[in-house]
């Protein structure tokens, strides 16, 4: 007499992924969770998204999208179709066949990574996990973090991983506002627990997205998103360090890059400039020189980087003192206008931005400081309360000093040119001005 066999866990997981009917779960609504969201909808399965922030849920449930590069249309049509819903609920975590982790892992104040994100949300899911789930950790964080943290939570549960539920890194790449890759178009790198997590994984991710990259082991995964952006802090920090060896040679750093980048093999182009902010590359390199430090391992040419970059707000500002100097004006009392708040161009977010270092740094010296950005209407951070003014020649000509910090496509720099008794450029935005004439 034959016996019917329960199907294993991880086939009926990828069956239900051939046929779209796993129900995925995203924890975490932001930047990363969102878009994810929507290309698994998109792919047809149906979602269901979890955030702690009622508003975001209120929003998202109304069809309204929060992220800049999810349309509204999208979260309407999802939800209409009832391939989508959110909730505040983290005790439907059951539910989900499948559930990725997108939630922040930023930096404490002494520069530890702060996982208290991915704890709590290890903690719900652990309440809730069930045989036959996956769960997925999206999150950036330091090498170690899905074995160290979350298998044993998950463990404790007495369901048993590879078996019962299955565990997977996979470093989140979205880069807001890119015109040409998105969350569905670049390729993503999965790491599994074990060999039958990273099959269930690949056979559900591969449902909404187009290439997969499947590597040995969690710890892999994880290192392949610090390395990616260790790569980039390391090399920014090389060209901001070629800056102040150009500046004190009397050579344009800027014209030795760009001759340098006509190599067309073995060189890639950086540029120097006021210091690096956003939410990756100040704080990932920090997440490995935790980590190994714990391993008594001091990550010194990575942490050297990162303190050059860190160090170039203050460079800057001491050029600003020292021009203003040559033309017999203190700083203190001294009028200057930043122009460019945001950590990079053509986007409205300051987190981490240097530009916000640069106008402390002015204001500590006695400057008095004011700014123009046209993504970034008011500037609140701390201590700084700001309201972007207009750059009009009047204003241009009452400052004693322009510093560009950020070089936004659309700030009429030859106006800055033309009436500026004094500018500063950190990012040689005025080049291009001379170059059109
Ligand atoms: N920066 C420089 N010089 C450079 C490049 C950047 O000073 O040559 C500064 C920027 O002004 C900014 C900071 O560094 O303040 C970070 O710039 P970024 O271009 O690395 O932009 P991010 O922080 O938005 O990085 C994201 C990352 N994406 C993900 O982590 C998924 C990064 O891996 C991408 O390479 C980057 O976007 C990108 O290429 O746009």
């Amino acid at each position: 007499m034959t016996t019917a066999t329960a199907t294993a866990p991880a086939d009926v997981l990828i069956g239900k992924a051939q046929d779209r009917t796993a129900l995925i779960g995203v924890v975490g609504l932001g930047y990363v969770g969102l878009p994810l969201a929507m290309e698994f909808a998109r792919a047809g399965f149906r979602v269901l998204g979890f955030d702690v922030n009622n508003k975001v849920v209120q929003g998202l449930s109304g069809g309204t999208s929060h992220i800049q590069d999810v349309s509204s249309a999208d979260v309407t049509r999802f939800l209409k179709a009832e391939k989508f819903a959110a909730t505040t609920d983290l005790g439907r975590l059951s539910e989900p066949d499948v559930v990725s982790i997108c939630v922040p892992t930023p930096l404490s104040k002494t520069k530890d990574p702060d996982v208290n994100y991915v704890l709590a949300a290890t903690n719900s899911v652990k309440q809730t996990l069930r045989r036959g789930q996956l769960i997925v950790l999206e999150s950036t964080t330091y090498p170690g973090t899905t074995r160290e943290l979350l298998l044993p939570a998950l463990e404790s549960t007495g369901l048993k991983v590879g078996k019962d539920y299955f565990l997977a890194f996979s470093p989140e790449r979205v880069d807001p506002g890119n015109p040409k890759w998105n969350t569905r178009n670049t390729p993503k790198v999965v790491g599994g627990i074990t060999e039958t997590c990273l099959r269930v994984t690949v056979a559900i991710y591969q449902g909404a997205i187009e290439n997969l990259v499947p590597v040995s082991s969690t710890e892999a995964a994880e290192l392949v998103k610090i390395l990616e952006n260790t790569y980039r802090s390391v090399n920014i920090g090389l060209v901001n360090e070629m800056a102040i060896v150009c500046d004190k040679l009397g050579v344009d750093v800027w014209e030795v890059i760009d001759a340098a980048a006509t190599k067309p093999f073995g060189f890639m182009k950086f540029m120097p400039g006021p210091g690096v902010g956003g939410h990756c590359i100040p704080l990932d390199p920090h997440y490995l020189a935790w980590k190994m430090r714990t391993l008594n391992y001091r990550t010194r040419f990575i942490e050297l980087a990162g303190e050059i970059n860190a160090a170039m707000p203050e460079y800057w500002v001491v050029r600003v003192v020292d021009r203003l100097n040559e033309q017999g004006k203190a700083a203190r009392g001294s009028r200057v206008l930043v122009v460019g708040v945001a950590y990079k161009k053509d986007i409205d977010d300051i987190r981490e931005s240097p530009a916000l270092d640069v106008i402390r740094l002015l204001e500590q010296r006695g400057a008095l400081v004011a700014y123009h950005d046209p993504h970034v209407p008011t500037l609140k951070d701390g201590d700084i309360a700001l309201v972007s003014v207009p750059l009009a020649p009047e204003a241009l000509r009452a400052a004693d000093c322009v510093i560009i910090v950020t070089d936004h496509a659309g700030v009429p720099y030859e106006l800055i040119a033309q009436h500026a008794r004094l500018v500063v450029d950190t990012r040689n935005a005025l080049a291009r001005v001379h170059s059109r004439r």
